[in-house]
């Protein structure tokens, strides 16, 4: 971006909180502290710590933070072995849908119980403090019995995407230098077992670091054996169910997750225990509202996503929530299986993403109509900007028109939530995560690191170190400083385009990487596809700046249209002059029957733009769907495209 960031949608749509909610709320004021570390030590406190650290923070040698310096616990006890001991053993703590419909509903007291079997197990595999742990599993418990039992023991866990490739898996493992892989011969998916082993097979062979393999079995398929191999209910469920947890070092690094990024060499973010444990459970008790006694929650994301680790695991289980995990899409074996399961688990609280939003709305209002929703009191959105008119949407047939709806913006990185409307204070604006949390400074800041004024549009950034803030890149402090450091002085650089609005609130506008710069204008990817998505006839929409002879960067549009329509596109193109002015009127608008997405529902813009160009396509890796691709350009080919 040479110049602010154009700021041409504008929202005047307000939503109080319930107010049933705001007087109930567990955070009742959006104020920020005067005092932001003794907040967090406040919020550290909801914990409990086997040693108190001696100095809340350390950044004398920044961008590399210490927190809770000195402190001791463990994270495992802190999800289970407390609860248990407070006396509720027997609440659930995961109501779990298999995707064929089988089902498991375990306890606090079973959960903690797996889990020791398995730390004894891990143990006796020779897997100590600091060894990592790389998981490759569908979404069954054990993936967080996995996870919680190499905490346990101080090790660390690097978990990778059931379905990413033998390349991406192996590239994985062998970056973390894991000495054990946890497994499942496979899943279910689409209404069919889904093998997963036959990749662990092959990557294994590339890593020569792993001594063992460990395998859930979950479909019974058939499954080639290596000398490496053992079956989790030869191994884990004989184990002792006696483990005490030892408390470690509040810094000893408790996973490693890898993001893609742009480059093709995946970023191993590594996050450490007591600081990511802290904000992890706070947010997730002031975001979401969360009481342990009466709210049946549930985060739709997969277990290999960031969103998995923190609203999946370590959030609710350390606050005591009662959740649902289910196994399988959404579309299995029906298009209103997620509704099915809200009303039979009378799910409160729901977790989504924007690409899932914008499918049900494709798939239509009648699907969801068709159930009752009327548990429902507050639902949640991560993972991309969400388009107004889908917020509106998800608000109205979904949350009955009363939900309010808390739109979450954070990363990989920041570990936890770090923007977004507090449900029992904050007055919503469809489309905006609104301001920072309490203890969080983030802020918008042109070129040069200057906060723009309100009803303008930069850089996200964030001020001050953060609790859960990752420590570095696995293996690589340089890369971390080069990519999150260097762009402002003493900044985290997020790399996404934000703008403030007139009251102050935050607006996030996509990746700056995909900021399309049209006739000097510096237009947001967002804005676009929130223009193209507010008409009728579209579900979804990505758009690519594509290089252009006279305006630098053209507009192009990849449109997917309800379910019916023909699609006018010279009337899209109208609509978005219309919208946000001629400058944002694409010159191109293309139908295409899907979007190329990432496992966790992000657009691939990228590849995108590879077809604008009508260029060979980068790096599919990571990449949900690999045919997407092919039904895009045959369809391009076979002339669906519109121009002028
Ligand atoms: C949690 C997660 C991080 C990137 C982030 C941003 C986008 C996530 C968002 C959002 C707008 C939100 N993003 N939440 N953009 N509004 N509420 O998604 O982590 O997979 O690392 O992605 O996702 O671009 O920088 P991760």
């Amino acid at each position: 971006m040479s110049d602010a960031l154009e700021n041409l949608l504008s929202e005047t749509r307000r939503f109080a909180p319930p107010a049933g909610l705001a007087e109930h709320a567990n955070v009742t004021s959006d104020a920020q502290p005067a005092d932001r570390l003794a907040f967090w030590e406040t919020q550290a406190r909801r914990l409990t710590w086997a040693r108190e650290w001696d100095t809340t923070l350390d950044w004398s040698n920044p961008p590399f933070a210490k927190w809770f310096v000195g402190g001791q616990l463990n994270v495992a006890y802190n999800c289970l072995d407390r609860h248990v001991a407070a006396g509720l053993g027997d609440r659930v703590a995961i109501h779990w849908e298999g995707e064929p419909g089988d089902t498991r509903t375990i306890t606090y007291a079973e959960l903690l119980t797996e889990v020791k079997r398995a730390a004894n197990a891990l143990t006796g595999l020779g897997v100590g403090q600091g060894d990592r742990v790389a998981i490759y599993m569908p979404m069954i418990p054990e993936a967080a019995v996995a996870m919680l039992a190499t905490a346990r023991i101080g090790a660390t866990h690097s978990v990778v995407f059931g379905g990413f490739s033998v390349d991406a898996l192996s590239g994985r493992i062998a970056d973390a230098d894991a000495k054990l892989v946890i497994t499942a011969d496979g899943g279910y998916r689409r209404g069919a077992p889904s093998a997963l082993k036959p990749t662990v097979d092959e990557a294994v062979k590339l890593c020569p670091s792993v001594e063992k393999v460990l395998v859930v079995r979950r479909t019974g398929e058939d499954v080639a054996w290596t000398g490496k191999d053992l079956w989790w209910h030869e191994t884990v469920t004989p184990a002792s169910d006696e483990h005490e947890a030892q408390a470690f070092d509040a810094e000893n690094p408790l996973f490693i997750l890898y993001t893609s990024g742009t480059t093709a060499k995946p970023k191993g973010i590594l996050h450490t225990t007591g600081g990511y444990l802290t904000q992890a459970s706070y947010t997730h008790h002031a975001v979401f509202d969360l009481k342990p006694e009466t709210d049946v929650y549930w985060c739709t994301a997969d277990i290999g996503w960031v969103t998995g680790h923190s609203y999946i695991v370590y959030g609710p289980l350390s606050n005591g929530a009662t959740q649902v995990m289910y196994e399988g899409t959404p579309d299995t074996p029906h298009r209103g299986r997620f509704w099915e399961i809200v009303e039979k688990y009378k799910v409160t609280i729901l977790y989504t993403a924007p690409t899932a939003i914008r499918t049900f709305m494709k798939w239509g209002d009648d699907i969801p109509a068709g159930f009752d929703l009327s548990s429902l009191r507050l639902l949640g959105s991560v993972g991309e900007p969400i388009n107004p008119e889908a917020w509106i949407w998800y608000r109205e047939h979904i949350g009955r028109g009363e939900c309010p709806i808390v739109d979450t913006w954070w990363q990989t990185e920041t570990g936890a939530i770090m923007i977004s409307p507090l449900p029992g204070v904050t007055h919503t604006k469809p489309g905006s995560a609104m301001s920072p949390l309490p203890g969080i400074s983030a802020d918008v800041v042109d070129d040069t690191g200057k906060s723009v004024p309100n009803g303008g549009g930069g850089y996200l950034v964030l001020r001050e170190p953060w609790p859960s803030m990752l420590r570095t890149i696995w293996g690589d402090d340089q890369r971390f400083l080069d990519t999150y450091w260097s762009r402002f002085d003493t900044m985290y650089f997020a790399g996404d385009g934000a703008k403030r609005d007139e009251d102050g609130n935050i607006w996030l506008l996509g990746r700056v990487d995909d900021v399309m710069l049209v006739s000097g204008h510096n237009i947001s990817t967002t804005e676009v596809e929130s223009a193209l998505v507010s008409h009728p006839d579209v579900a979804e929409a990505a758009v690519v700046g594509a290089t252009d002879p006279t305006t630098g960067q053209a507009i192009v549009a990849f449109v997917i249209l309800r379910g019916g329509v023909d699609g006018d596109t010279e009337a899209l193109r109208g609509h978005v002059a219309k919208t946000l002015g001629p400058i944002c009127k694409p010159r191109q608008i293309l139908i295409v029957p899907e979007l190329p997405k990432t496992r966790s529902g992000k657009i691939m813009r990228r590849l995108l733009r590879d077809v604008a160009e009508n260029r060979t396509l980068g790096d599919v890796t990571t990449l949900q769907d690999q045919s997407i691709m092919n039904l895009i350009t045959a369809g391009l080919k076979s002339g669906t495209s519109a121009e002028d």
